[in-house]
């Protein structure tokens, strides 16, 4: 069993399929380890984003992600980091698989419903920021 870090972020909170989401994650085999609604700082989305800062919409990715509240959660399956990816679908919903999360749920490239980590590095560096605690 692997972990990964998932977020349901506020665009998909507010449209009320947080319920739809994390169906998702229980039928695809998923085993919810930790969950929680959280709102995160300036400060948190400075450090979860930290690899995008050079990125011309770095701004408008905090504002965002800081628009509301948000569920994270930890995750745990066999091969969990690219299971859940994959199940997330391409960063921009339009060009999202079918049935995937974000061609569901995702409405734009920025606001495009649930992040995934996308390596074992960040999987590590994301669940010891918002699961300090986390063995
Ligand atoms: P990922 O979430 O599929 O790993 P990344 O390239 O790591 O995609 O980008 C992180 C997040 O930044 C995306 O999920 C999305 O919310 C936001 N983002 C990516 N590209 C754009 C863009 O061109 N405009 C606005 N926001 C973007
Ligand atoms: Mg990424």
């Amino acid at each position: 069993m692997q972990n990964t870090f998932a977020m349901i972020k506020p665009d998909a909170v507010s449209k009320k399929y947080s319920g739809k989401i994390i169906d998702m994650v229980e039928q695809n085999g998923f085993d919810i380890v930790r969950m929680h609604k959280v709102r995160l700082t300036k400060e948190g989305a400075h450090q979860l984003y930290a690899i995008h800062k050079d990125r011309p919409f770095f701004n408008e990715m905090v504002d965002f992600i800081t628009s509301g509240p948000l569920i994270i959660m930890v995750l745990a399956k066999d091969n969990a980091i690219q299971a859940w990816r994959d199940l997330l679908g391409a960063t921009d919903p339009s060009k999202a698989a079918p049935g995937t999360i974000r061609s569901m749920f995702g409405s734009s490239i920025g606001n495009n419903a649930a992040h995934g980590s996308d390596s074992p590095e960040n999987a590590a560096q994301e669940l010891k920021l918002f699961f300090p605690d986390l063995k």
